[in-house]
C-alpha cells in the first residue's frame, strides 16, 4: 500500500485525476520503452499512438514517468515528445525511483517502476511490451529483473507478450512460479516470446477473454492473495518474427554484449537496440504492434473491472 506521505511527490494529469475520482477505467503505460526501448521519433509516435488506442478502447491512458523528480501519472503531449527526445534519462526501477525523486530528475519508468507509481494512485491494469524477467547466463551474472519482484506484491495486472525472447523465458517462469504471480495466457496453452507467438514452454493458466481475467483479479483480491498478475498476450499473427529466426539474431546480440562487456541495467537496452539493427528495423516493427494488441486488451479489462 502506498503512504499518504508519498503524495505531494505525485502529480496526475487532470482526465487521468477526473477518471480516477469517477471511478472510470485508467491503463497505465511505462515510459523506458519510451526513453530506453525504441529510437526517437519512432518511440514518441508509438507512445502517442498506444495512448489512441487505449482511449478508442474506452479508457483513459496514463503514462507514468519521472520528469523533474515529480513523479507523473499521465503526461501531456508535449511532455510526453520531450520525453521522447531526452537523451539522458535515467532509467528507473524500485531502487532508484526515490532517488530520482529526490535528486529532481527525469527517468523512464521501468515494468517494476510503473506498477509501483500506478498503485499508489489506485490504478489496477497496465499495458507494456515485454517484462524483464532472468537474463540467459544469470547463474554466473545474477541478473534477475526486479520487474519480478514487483509482480510479486504490487496488484496491478500487467499485459505484456510474455517474456522478452532476450530472456531465458523457462528460469523466468520459474521465479515467478516461486514469488506467486499468476501467470495467464490469453487465450493460448503456450507461453508467447515477445516477437514469436511461441515459446517452447506452456503457459501456466489459460484465460480466454478481458471478463474472465478481470474476475480472476477481482477473485485473488477478495481472497487477500496480494501481488499483481501477468498476462501474457501473444503478438498479432501478421507482425510475428518467427522464434527460429528470432534465435539467430538473439544470440549474436548476446554474444556482442559479452564481447563489449554490457552489463547491469545497460543490458537490455543494449540487446534491443542489436536485435533491431540486425533484424533491419524488424523487430522494432513488431514490437510497436505488440505494445498496441496489448493496450488494446488492457483498455477491455480495465473496462471489466
Ligand atoms: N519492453 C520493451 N522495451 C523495453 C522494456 C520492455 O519492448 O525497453 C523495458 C521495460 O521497462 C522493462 C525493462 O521493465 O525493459 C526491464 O529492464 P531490466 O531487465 O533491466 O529490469
Ligand atoms: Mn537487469
Amino acid at each position: 500500500m502506498t503512504p499518504e506521505t508519498a503524495r505531494p511527490f505525485i502529480d496526475v494529469h487532470a482526465p487521468v485525476a477526473q477518471a480516477l475520482a469517477a471511478g472510470r477505467p485508467v491503463v497505465a503505460l511505462e515510459s523506458t520503452i519510451i526513453t530506453h526501448g525504441m529510437p526517437y521519433p519512432d518511440n514518441g509516435a508509438m507512445a502517442a499512438n498506444v495512448e489512441k488506442i487505449i482511449a478508442d478502447g474506452g479508457a483513459v491512458p496514463a503514462t507514468i514517468a519521472v520528469v523533474n523528480g515529480r513523479i507523473k501519472i499521465g503526461l501531456s503531449d508535449g511532455e510526453r515528445e520531450s520525453l521522447a527526445m531526452t537523451g539522458d534519462a535515467m532509467k528507473l526501477s524500485r531502487a532508484d525511483l526515490g532517488f530520482a525523486v529526490a535528486q529532481g530528475r527525469t527517468g523512464g519508468t521501468t515494468v517494476a517502476a510503473t506498477m509501483i507509481a500506478a498503485d499508489m494512485v489506485g490504478i489496477k491494469v497496465f499495458a507494456t511490451g515485454g517484462i524483464g524477467g532472468v537474463h540467459k547466463g544469470a547463474e554466473k551474472s545474477f541478473d534477475i529483473s526486479a520487474d519480478l519482484d514487483e509482480l510479486a506484491r504490487t496488484p496491478v495486472i500487467v499485459v505484456s507478450a510474455g517474456a522478452k525472447a532476450i530472456l531465458d523465458i523457462e528460469k523466468t517462469l520459474e521465479v515467478l512460479e516461486t514469488r506467486g504471480v499468476p501467470v495467464v495466457g490469453h487465450g493460448c496453452e503456450t507461453m508467447p516470446a515477445f516477437w514469436s507467438r511461441q515459446s517452447p514452454f506452456r503457459a501456466p493458466l489459460t484465460l480466454h477473454g478481458p471478463e474472465d481475467i478481470a474476475h480472476f483479479y477481482r477473485t485473488r483480491l477478495a481472497l487477500g492473495l496480494g501481488g499483481g498478475m501477468l498476462i501474457a498476450n501473444p503478438v498479432p499473427e501478421s507482425h510475428e518474427i518467427p522464434a527460429e529466426e528470432m534465435a539467430g539474431y538473439i544470440e549474436a546480440a548476446q554474444k556482442a554484449a559479452e564481447a563489449l562487456n554490457v552489463t547491469g541495467k545497460a543490458v537490455t537496452p543494449f540487446l534491443l537496440g542489436k536485435i533491431l539493427e540486425l533484424t533491419g528495423g524488424r523487430s522494432l516493427k513488431t514490437n510497436i504492434a505488440l505494445v498496441e494488441n496489448n493496450a488494446r486488451l488492457a483498455a477491455e479489462i480495465a473496462k471489466a473491472l
